[in-house]
């Protein structure tokens, strides 16, 4: 019991947070978890990379006076899949869990909305899931959001793949977890990552965040030196440098030009293991 317990804690000391107040819901104990959605919403590009599905954060509140098991449900309206049909956690009373749910959109699905729901014995939430081609996305300017992504290399490690630079998350947190690009090239310049724009398209930025959190600082692993090119008329051409960065993203601007794709070509790494590690680019 004592090693069960101690394993419990170590759990709940990664995945869970104090919520910041109880659940008032019904009286029966067992009602008292609460299913929780990291967004009222989640759209799932068609015709992406499988290497790099949607996602959204799902979780379970306790209301609860006691610790208990607590138990959620995951359904998904197919043919869209979701990457588990189940939470379980113990919980403390306050408490949260919270996990990462992979939604994967076959390309044969139709456009339109699809369920999400998250079931306990007395509560649903719903999240409506919008399938829509990537021509379609509300992108917010960003002309990279979700477009095809080719690069020089890609480490062994399948959870970097390169569509990761361009799936809207800029965030390094969930490192080797599928958010970001590492190449495979060890102390090996330069690496490429090239992003079609899915025709030709006025730039004149560029975004990009390389990782950069507390225990993977940029200026130990981020990208230090790199050009910004992009593919005018078919020709690549460069239309920015970067020179000794150090910080967790740097932007480009330059004159417009009309380019069907972008890309960045790394030339030099601030030093730990000496790999190219981009989390998201952004063109505009
Ligand atoms: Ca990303
Ligand atoms: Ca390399």
């Amino acid at each position: 019991m004592r090693s069960l317990t101690a394993a419990l804690a170590a759990i709940l000391a990664v995945t869970a947070t104090t919520a910041a107040a109880r659940d008032p819901g019904p009286s029966a104990e067992s009602s008292r978890f609460t299913p929780t959605a990291g967004a009222a919403e989640l759209v799932a590009p068609l015709g992406v990379d499988p290497a790099c599905p949607a996602k959204i954060e799902i979780g379970l509140r306790s209301g609860a006076r006691k610790p208990a098991y607590a138990t959620m449900r995951v359904e998904l309206d197919a043919p869209l899949t979701a990457s588990r049909s189940m939470l379980t956690s113990y919980l403390p009373p306050g408490y949260q869990v919270r996990a990462k749910l992979l939604v994967a959109v076959p390309p044969d699905a139709r456009q339109g909305t699809y369920d999400l729901r998250l079931s306990t014995s007395a509560r649903t939430l719903k999240v409506p899931v919008t399938v829509v081609p990537v021509d379609g996305l509300d992108n917010g300017g960003n002309l990279a959001l979700r477009r095809p992504v080719t690069a020089s290399s890609q480490h062994v490690n399948a959870n970097y793949p390169p569509c990761s630079v361009a799936d809207g998350d800029r965030s390094s947190n969930g490192w080797a977890g599928g958010n970001g690009w590492n190449d495979a090239t060890a102390r090996s310049w330069p690496d490429t990552l090239a992003i079609a724009l899915g025709g030709a398209r006025q730039v004149s930025r560029v975004g990009l965040y390389t990782l950069d959190t507390e225990r993977y600082p940029a200026s130990r692993y981020g990208v230090r030196d790199w050009d910004v090119q992009a593919q005018v008329a078919g020709q690549w051409q460069t239309v920015a440098q970067v020179r000794g960065n150090t910080a967790g993203t740097a932007r480009s601007d330059f004159t417009p030009v009309t380019a069907d794709a972008v890309r960045i070509v790394a030339l030099a790494s601030n030093g730990a293991n000496d790999y190219t590690r981009i989390i998201e680019v952004e063109a505009r």
